[in-house]
This record gives C-alpha cells, structure tokens and sequence, in this order.
C-alpha cells in the first residue's frame, strides 16, 4: 500500500500506518541524538510528519535508490536529518537501528547534515537555501530527459531568509516547473529564537507573489499533509508550496515550541521522560552497545558517471586572423548539439548569452537553454542538480560570477560529485575596460580549495576548441576559464596552428612549442600566445627558451615538470593572480618534489584599473615585450 504515489485517496489503514511510522520515527530520533549526543531533534520532530508521508507514499523503492523513473525528493534543511534518515528507514531503505547506533558516528554513511550516499537521499545539503535550487534542476532534468517524475522539496521556514531561495522560486515558474512541489516546514523557530523576531518573512506571501499555488495546512495531519501533496502533485498548471503549520520538538511537551530544542540532543533524564510520552520502550543503552559494532548500510556511489557524447569534428581557426576563445567555446558547443541531436544538453544563462556565446546554441536548441535571469547562486546549484539527471549541463557566464560569486554552491555541487560544465569568460585582466570589480584573478585558486573539481585553462582558440570538446568526456565538475580578447591563434615552430591538425586535447599534459636550455617558461591561458612570442624573440637574440602549455594547472604532468625545472630558470605566465594561480602550483610541486630552482612568477600582483586588454597586459608585463623584458633580465 505505500509508495505508490499520490493518486488513490488515503485511506484510514494507510493513515493510521503513518501515524505509527511518524510516532515510532520520533523515538529513533531520540536515540540516535542521544547516543551521538548532538543533532537537531526539534525540527526532525516538526517536519516528521511531512518525511514520514513523502518517504512512504512518493514513487521511490527502497530496493533500487537510484531507480532512474523516482520521484525526487530534496530536503533543504539537512540539519533534520535524524527525521530524514529515520522516515527512509519506516520506508524500509534500511534498518531504523543503524540510524540509532551510528547517527553522527566517524564512518557512518549517517551524517549530522543529509548525504546523497545515504540511500534514499538526492541532495547532500545543510547549507540553508540552496535545496529549492537543487529540486528546480531536478524537475527541469525530468522534462531534459522526458521522464514523468514529480520532485518535492522539504524546506524549513528560517531559511526562507535566503535570497537564493527567491531566486529559485521565480525560475521555477518561469520554467513551468508544475512537476514541483514545496513543502515549507513553518515551525515558527529558529536558532536564535522566533522566525518572527529573528528575521519575520511572509512565506506563503512570496510563494503567492512569485507565482506559485498556495496551500496551507496543518503540517501534523497525516491526511492534510497526503491530501494536499495530492493535489499539488495533480496540478497541470503551477509549481505548488504546501505552507505546513507545525510546532518544533511536537509529540513531546517539554520539547515543543522551545527553541534549545533546535540543535541539541536530550539528557538520558529527558530521554526517559520523552520516550514515556511517545509511548515506547527506552532504548538507549542497546544502541549505546551497538556503536562499537560495525555498520551495516552501504554508501552509495555518488560520482555521476560519464555520458556518452559524440564530439564532433574540431574546427581550426587561422593563425593569420584574431579570435577570441569565448567564440571557439560557443562554436563548440553548437558543434555538440549538432552531433548528439538526442542527448540532453542543457546550457545555463545568467543575462549573458551574447557575451559568453551561448545565444548561437539558445537559437539551434531552444528546448535546452534556461536563462536563470541574474541569479547565479540558484543557477550554480540547478546547474548541479541537473548535471546528476542524465544531461550534459553547462553554465556559462563571467568569472566573476561564475566562480566568485557562486564559490560555495559551486563547493556543495563538488560534495554533491555532480557534473556540471562551468565555462567561465572575462577571466582576468583580459575583462579590459570593465575594470577591477570584474576582473576573476582567482578561478584557479578558488578551484584549487575543491578536492573534485578540475579546471581547464586553454591558450587559445583551436585548443578551446579541443579542450571543450574533451570536457564532456572528463568525469565530474569541470571548469574551462578564458578571457575576452581577440587575438592571433598560436603557431608551432613549422608555422602550422600549433594546436591543430594531429594535436588532442588531453587533460594534464604540458605541450611544449619550443624548446631551449636557457630557461623555461610555462604558460597558462591567455598570455600564451604572448609569451611563445617572447621566446621567439629571445631566440632571435640567440637566448633558446623552452615554453610549456599548461592547461591544468591543478594537474601537473611529472615527467613535464622535471623538464621545466632542469632549466636555470622556470618563469611562468599568466592572466591570474600570482597568490594562487599556476606560479603557485609549480612552488607546490617544486617544494614537494624537493626539486630547487630559480621560479619566477610573472601574473597579476594587485586590481587593476580600467582599459584596453592590450594596454592592461602591457602594463602588467604580460605582454610579449614585458615577457621576453622580464626574461632577458633573468638571463643577463
Ligand atoms: C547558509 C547557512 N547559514 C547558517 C546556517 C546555520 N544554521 C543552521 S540551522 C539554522 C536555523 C535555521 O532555521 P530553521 O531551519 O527554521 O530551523 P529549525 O526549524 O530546525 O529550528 C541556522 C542559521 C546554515 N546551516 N546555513
């Protein structure tokens, strides 16, 4: 009778089942804070209701967690997730005496804030404000991918504070989610005491104005609670929230409408006295027991696995005439969607598509590209979400907002191992005359901080190209960075497009375009080209330089680098902060090495002001004049 979804009414045998899975949750819930001796049983308690009737009547089956037709659920407050783990356990993902013996414990899958390794759990959350963002991809991935699922969303009424949370909302009726349903866990409380005296919001208010259909129930109603998720569930028109009123730590006197009760567990005195009230058998000192003894629940894999995608065939761009990298990128996407006319490609927008070049792919593939409006935190986390539902998902929009503005969406998408297809332009100083605060001189120090993510730096246009082709088949979150300018396309020593022809794009290998014993310059992006024409200008002079690409500065070849480093001298080169940037792994990897040399990090040291891209980069003696200078110098 359960899981069955929403269509049939409830009856009174399945109501009285919910009951009792909600009444016997609350006291896992209470064992598990207690023998990990923290956690939040407050607003486990308030939202139980809500778990225990989506966990045991949506369309997901415990025997296969990642069956690909499931409905999605996402809780956005993870810190609930005692009563999250507790109601998947009632539906039978596992046993409720794991999550008592092993909630917060040192190798437990069972976290203090949801994880999607837990069976039964999409979203790995905590971090308030991004799970509404989370759902939105995974409805827009039911309609990429042309499945039926409906996608609900849990969230709790202190985060509705959050300006991503707007964000969210207004795209999700923008996009016609009506596949998607919130239910808003309005307990009134939060840390610091009342919702209304912390920070007061008018939550069915903003759903209402934004868009969405209103309901507003009794959040401790089992048959409220169905009845109003069938009901959302059977709305062809709008996405629907479900305001549920409810009262933290409910089931318990003492606990209720306490705000202490928010995020910490119960003395073994308490314990006692709340189990008496619930009604069930103290059973604290039997999971106290069981801690020591191994866990039973398996994690689940949550690396999205690659796709399959042709990539066509890469075009070459002349060395005799400018291009800019963000051109080859949005040539190659539309390469993509031309060469895989069945796969779901979704393209991210954020106000930007003519200057990030996705406009050319919104006018071939309408169907896949969502411009989110200026709401990247929202588009950063839709974007991975909707990377974990079989599409091949890229968000393109400036460095700055990309990676800045975004950093901890884009760290939760890592936690998260999604596959989102981050292409950042305007990186560095090459922004030009949009002066300093637009200037994304971190992208590689910010992705350095991720343990998962992979940034991708190309020199210039033919290895964009090849390098954006590639991403699609590199596993995870992968983040391609360039600039603005237009400029000539590198040549090899015969003169020929050095990244052409034969040339393919791998991941962590440095490409050398010239080759000399009196030093070494490895370069990164787009100074590339500048700094192969600074060596050949020193050769002129009879100084034989060595020059590398390096296009992964997170991922540097050995073997490449104690070539680089045999020289007397290793410059490097880039449009990037000196703190942070490829200077700074090739210290790393010097010091870890214990391989010594000369290093010269030439970058950016401070903002910079306003002006043309060449004259910033002359400036900044990045320019061939100031590369080769700067050399010269070292050699002399
Ligand atoms: C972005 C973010 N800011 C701050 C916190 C710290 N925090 C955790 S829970 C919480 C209170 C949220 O209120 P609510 O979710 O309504 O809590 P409950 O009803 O469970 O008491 C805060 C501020 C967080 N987890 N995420």
């Amino acid at each position: 009778m359960f899981n069955l979804g929403f269509d049939a009414p409830l009856t009174s045998e399945m109501a009285d089942a919910l009951r009792e899975r909600a009444r016997l949750s609350r006291g896992v819930v209470l064992t598990a804070t207690s023998v990990a001796a923290s956690g939040h049983p407050g607003g486990s308690f308030s939202s139980m209701e809500l778990y225990t009737v989506l966990y045991s009547c949506a369309m997901i089956r415990a025997d296969e967690p990642r069956w690909e037709n499931r409905d999605r659920i996402v809780v956005s407050h993870g810190h609930t997730s005692p009563g999250v783990y507790t109601a998947l356990a009632q539906a039978g993902f596992y046993s409720s005496s794991e999550v008592e013996a092993h909630f917060r414990q040192i190798g437990s899958v069972f976290e203090g804030h949801v994880e999607r390794s837990v069976p039964g759990v999409e979203w790995s959350t905590g971090n308030l404000g991004q799970g509404l963002s989370a759902g939105v991809g995974m409805a827009i991935g039911a309609r990429m991918t042309g499945r039926s699922y409906h996608t609900f969303v849990a969230m709790s009424d202190g985060e509705q504070h959050k300006g991503q949370v707007a964000e969210a909302r207004r795209l999700a009726v923008k996009e016609g989610l009506v596949n998607l349903t919130v239910l808003v866990d309005l307990n009134g409380i939060q840390i610091s005491g009342h919702t209304d005296d912390v920070m007061p919001v008018d939550v069915a208010g903003d759903f209402a104005a934004d868009g969405w259909r209103v309901i507003e129930i009794d959040g401790h109603d089992v048959e409220a609670v169905y009845g109003a998720i069938a009901e959302s569930v059977a709305d062809a028109t709008t996405p629907v929230a479900i305001i549920a009123r409810t009262v933290i730590g409910k089931g318990v006197s003492f606990m209720e409408d306490d705000p202490q009760f928010h995020g910490r567990a119960l003395s073994d005195e308490e314990y006692l006295e709340a189990m008496g009230e619930l009604g069930l058998e103290p059973a604290l000192d039997e999971a106290r027991m069981r801690r020591s003894q191994p866990m039973s629940v398996p994690e689940l894999e949550h690396q999205t696995p690659l796709m399959t995608v042709q990539t066509g065939s890469p075009r070459t761009y002349a060395t005799d005439t400018k291009t800019d990298n963000r051109g080859a990128w949005g040539a190659a996407l539309v390469d993509l969607a031309h060469a895989n006319p069945d796969l779901p490609i979704a393209v991210l927008d954020c106000d930007l598509a003519g200057s990030v070049k996705t406009d050319a792919f919104a006018t071939e593939r309408p169907s896949g590209f969502v411009q989110c409006g200026v709401g990247e935190h929202n588009a950063a986390t839709v974007g991975g979400a909707l990377s974990i539902c079989d599409t091949l998902t890229f968000w393109a929009d400036f460095g700055v907002f990309g990676c800045d503005e975004a950093y901890n969406q884009q760290r939760l998408n890592d936690i998260n191992g999604a596959a989102l297809k981050l292409v950042l332009t305007h990186c560095g100083i090459d922004v030009g005359e949009d002066g300093k605060t637009h200037q994304c001189l971190d992208y590689v120090g910010a992705f350095r901080d991720f343990f998962g993510w992979k940034v991708i730096v190309p020199a210039d246009p033919n290895q964009t190209d090849r390098a954006v082709r590639a991403m699609t088949g590199i596993q995870g979150n992968v983040c391609i960075a360039m600039g603005r300018s237009k400029f000539l396309p590198i040549s090899g020593i015969d003169g020929a497009p050095a990244f052409a022809g034969d040339y393919v794009y791998e991941y962590g290998r440095i490409d050398w375009l010239r080759t000399g014993k009196d030093a070494t310059i490895l370069a990164m992006g787009t100074p590339a080209a500048e700094a192969v024409a600074a060596a050949d200008e020193l050769l002129a002079e009879g100084h034989a330089v060595s020059v590398g690409i390096v296009t992964a500065p997170l991922a540097l070849d050995d073997v490449a680098m104690r070539d680089a480093a045999s020289a007397p001298v290793l410059v490097t080169v880039e449009d990037h902060s000196v703190r942070s940037g490829l200077g700074a792994s090739v210290a790393q990897w010097l010091g870890r090495n214990g391989v010594a040399t000369k290093l010269v990090i030439l970058g950016i040291d401070d903002y910079r002001s306003s002006g043309a891209a060449s004259d910033l980069f002359a400036a900044a003696r990045l320019d061939r004049e100031g590369i080769a200078g700067q050399v010269r110098g070292l050699l002399d």
